[in-house]
């Protein structure tokens, strides 16, 4: 009797078993009856305390069996239309010429992908992404393409800098000292990923980028393989944090290929952090953190620095978890 048959004829259906253990099960397609068994389904894990609004809104969609898709982009949806995140959509720091530009990507379960990159004036890029992946044959679209493309969809204008924003913008400008600002205290892109009930995987980046970026300057987070992404056949991982140092080592896709390897979620995503650490010369303060969920419904994340949460939904538990972290400065 096959091991994972044995467990099953035991009554232990343990929620993560076997995962890694061998290219047959993480190759094997989600509707097998085994996999029903094994998955820990469904799930969504997403970045930062403001995840656990992000992931309610995804949940209502999963618990009712709907699709990773859908859940991903209604639930980093709420995020970029709050008001009081400083660094998605709706409210977001400004480049440093007061312009708020947005990046965002989103993936499916077939491979398909759609981003907008240095979008402006629409308050949810992710579903700009969502309509370049299903409505047209590219997958990247920027600038004032990307907002023509969102208007001729019936997406409305939108002046997107607040109150609090321009304020925050116009002290800055006081002194035009440019620090890159992601340091551990200051975090706000939602990265989402989650697995449905029929075992298939979506994910979703959105973000506001770097506050008083220059002009024009576009981070990891609409870029797939950077800030997402998604292999139906292995898991899904997601970043957030300094772009910069996420696109150069292609951080996301370097995630999933280490759990197609066998890793688990949090040893892809310390793999990554370590990789990082050891491209870059001078990299204090600047923090990058990674999450990763697989096949399995296994999540983990791993942080440069201490005090990347991430927020994680499944039937039995709403709960935010801390990250392990880079120790040895
Ligand atoms: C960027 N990765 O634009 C984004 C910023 C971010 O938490 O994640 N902030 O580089």
């Amino acid at each position: 009797m096959k091991r994972r048959n044995f467990l099953k004829f035991l009554g232990l259906t343990p929620t993560f078993p076997l995962v890694g253990c061998s290219n047959e099960q993480s190759n094997q397609h989600s509707s097998s009856s085994d996999d029903k068994i094994l998955v820990n389904k469904p799930v969504v894990i997403s970045t930062w305390r403001h995840g656990m609004d992000a992931n309610k809104a995804a949940w209502t969609i999963l618990s009712n069996n709907g699709q990773a898709i859908d859940a991903v982009e209604k639930g980093v949806m709420v995020t970029e239309s709050d008001p009081n995140n400083s660094s998605v959509g709706l409210g977001g720091l400004p480049d440093r010429d007061g312009n708020v530009t947005l990046d965002a990507c989103i993936m499916n379960h077939l491979h398909q992908c759609g981003s907008v990159a240095f979008l402006q004036e629409i308050e949810n890029p992710i579903c700009v992404a969502r309509k370049v992946m299903e409505d047209t044959e590219h997958v990247m679209l920027v600038g004032t393409g990307a907002q023509e493309f969102a208007l001729s969809k019936g997406f409305e204008k939108r002046n997107l800098l607040t109150e609090s924003s321009k304020n925050a913008w116009l002290k800055w400008k006081e002194t035009s000292e440019y620090k890159t600002p992601v340091n551990i205290e200051n975090h706000d892109t939602i990265g989402m990923l989650a697995i449905d009930s029929n075992g298939n995987l979506s994910g979703a980046c959105t973000t506001s980028g770097l506050a008083y970026k220059m002009h024009g300057r576009v981070g990891d987070s609409p870029i797939i393989g950077a800030g997402l992404y998604v292999d139906n056949e292995v898991g899904a991982a997601c970043a957030t944090g300094v772009g910069e140092m996420v696109i150069r080592t292609v951080g996301s896709h370097l995630v999933v290929e280490l759990m197609r390897q066998g890793k688990s979620p949090e040893e892809a995503c310390k793999i990554a952090v370590e990789r990082i650490i050891q491209r870059h010369k001078n990299i204090k303060g600047m923090q990058v953190g990674f999450l990763a969920l697989n096949k399995q419904g296994q999540h983990g994340g791993y942080a440069i620095y201490e005090g990347f949460d991430y927020a994680m939904t499944d039937s039995k538990q709403e709960e935010l978890l801390p990250t392990k972290f880079f120790e040895k400065w």
